[in-house]
């Protein structure tokens, strides 16, 4: 019984030290543009809990000239115990980790690039590249693609951001970017979700079946209002049920 407690205890030590070795951190969600003068734009790194930055270095690439116009090196920082890692304005809740101001994120056509390096191998203008390179996501808000900050960062998509959402992947660290995120700096994103027509229609269906087959076994319908009102000469008006009005 105790060698089968320490083979296993020894396998689940194995196993975790690969899970680490093979993970990555990677961008997770950015947010470039919001209503306003965007104030809170906001980049998240993930991986896993607690691991070093030490070696990386994020970079802002300028998608007019394909170029660097901002580097914060990673160095000395690490991922917090959800895996999470935020870099943003002072305004994000909760406040980030290293901040920077205001409409510093360009909103397209731009790209955010994270490298094995350190700020001091990007000055800005410095050109995009592939060499050591981790991750990369290229995007715009309406803009045509980029293609060339695409092709040299080897992205296929370049994602749209618009004033109410911010670009994430789903599931945190492995999943595809998906653009019709909730901004949500240090939580895991979730797409928002629109009702489908289709379902609509399928409830109503639900409801006129259910309908009709309670008329069909007899049933008495329930006594409107208007009814209760007339059997019952006491009873109190409910007027605080009225509609709101819809003009404004
Ligand atoms: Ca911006
Ligand atoms: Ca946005
Ligand atoms: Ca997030």
């Amino acid at each position: 019984m105790q060698r089968h407690f320490i083979v296993f205890a020894i396998a689940h030590m194995v196993l975790f030290a690969a899970g680490h070795a093979h993970a990555a951190v990677v961008i997770n969600e950015i947010d470039p543009g919001q209503a306003g003068l965007d104030p809170y734009e906001f980049v998240e790194l993930h991986g896993p809990a607690n691991t070093l930055l030490d070696g990386l270095v994020l970079v802002f690439l300028n998608g007019a000239d394909d170029k660097s116009y901002q580097a914060f090196d990673l160095d000395g920082w690490q991922t917090g115990p959800t895996g999470h890692f935020l870099l943003g304005t002072a305004a994000v809740s909760p406040t980030p980790d290293i901040i920077f101001t205001p409409i510093t994120l360009h909103n397209g056509a731009d790209a955010v690039a994270l490298y094995s390096g350190n700020a001091a191998d990007f000055p800005n203008g410095t050109p995009a590249t592939a060499a050591n390179l981790l991750d990369a996501i290229v995007y715009g808000s309406g803009h045509a693609d980029d293609t060339v900050l695409m092709s040299t960062l080897g992205e296929t998509v370049q994602y749209d951001d618009t004033d109410t959402t911010s670009i994430s992947r789903v599931p945190d660290g492995t999943g595809d970017f998906t653009n019709n995120t909730s901004p949500t700096p240090m939580h895991s994103g979730i797409p928002q979700v629109v009702p489908e027509p289709a379902s609509v229609f399928a409830i109503l269906q639900i409801i006129a079946i259910a309908t009709s087959t309670r008329k069909r076994r007899g049933v008495a319908p329930p006594v409107s209002r208007d009814a209760q009102r007339s059997a019952s000469p006491t009873n109190q008006s409910s007027s605080s049920s009225s509609p709101t009005s819809r003009s404004k």
